[in-house]
């Protein structure tokens, strides 16, 4: 995409449409990054139903093919699915804060430590969810495989303890500053309190900031966000 197609979408108001559920932690990371960046008033947001499995009827998955969400849709009927690609998106439309780094080192060490987030803790937990509980429940869960489940119930304990480790040794997860891989662990700790896979009580410094981070306004208003901005079913 060019820097003339971002700036015309830069000088649009409310042009964007997020398709996603309020409370589902990866849509968290989305709204987290927008209101970061101040940008919740150009956005709309549209209910999909994942406890009814609207998000794998045909009409969703002609927005995305994979059947998950969040999605953005732009004005040209552009349809951006994935976090990490959507939030990729909005920090270049916007200015401060950088959520994704400035320089290529920023850069490499945010994408890989939001990757490690995702494969060792955030996605875990899905699986878990998805595969060793009732999940979305058996209209929408098709396929379940209970150890698969419980062996990435395990995988996220162990990835709780590392990111422990880290953010032993710095206030965020890639070092001294807020970014989009801060983000994709409070989704994980977002969806583990909704499957009630508890923080290990040793896992202190990771306790202590998740408190902090939820007394970020954007972690606190995730939620209602889409109230205040109205969102469509
Ligand atoms: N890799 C995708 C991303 O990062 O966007 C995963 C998205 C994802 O799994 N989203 C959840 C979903 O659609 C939404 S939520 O559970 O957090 O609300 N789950 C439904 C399903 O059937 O997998």
């Amino acid at each position: 995409m060019t820097s003339d197609i971002i700036e015309s979408h830069a000088s649009t108001r409310a042009a964007m449409k997020i398709h996603d559920w309020p409370t589902g932690p990866y849509p968290a990371r989305v709204r987290i990054a927008l209101a970061e960046k101040s940008l919740q008033s150009r956005v709309q947001f549209v209910e999909v139903d994942l406890w009814k499995g609207e998000h794998k009827k045909a009409e969703f998955l002609a927005k995305n093919y994979s059947g998950t969400l969040p999605v953005l849709e732009l004005d040209d009927g552009t349809f951006i699915a994935e976090c990490t690609a959507i939030t990729e998106y909005l920090d270049t439309l916007a200015g401060e804060p950088t959520l994704t780094g400035r320089t290529p080192l920023e850069k490499g060490l945010i994408h890989m430590m939001s990757k490690r987030a995702e494969l060792e803790l955030l996605d875990a937990v899905s699986v878990y969810f998805h595969h060793a509980t009732p999940g979305l429940g058996p209209d929408v869960e098709l396929y379940q495989n209970a150890e698969w489940g419980f062996r990435q119930r395990d995988k996220a304990l162990r990835g709780m303890h590392y990111f422990d480790g880290i953010l032993r040794k710095q206030p965020f997860v890639t070092g001294d500053a807020f970014s989009m891989a801060d983000i994709t662990v409070i989704g994980g700790l977002i969806f583990a309190e909704l499957v009630e896979l508890a923080l290990p009580a040793e896992c202190d410094a990771l306790q202590d900031w998740y408190a902090r981070m939820q007394e970020r306004p954007s972690v606190r208003h995730r939620v209602t966000m889409s109230e205040r901005t109205g969102a469509s079913a």
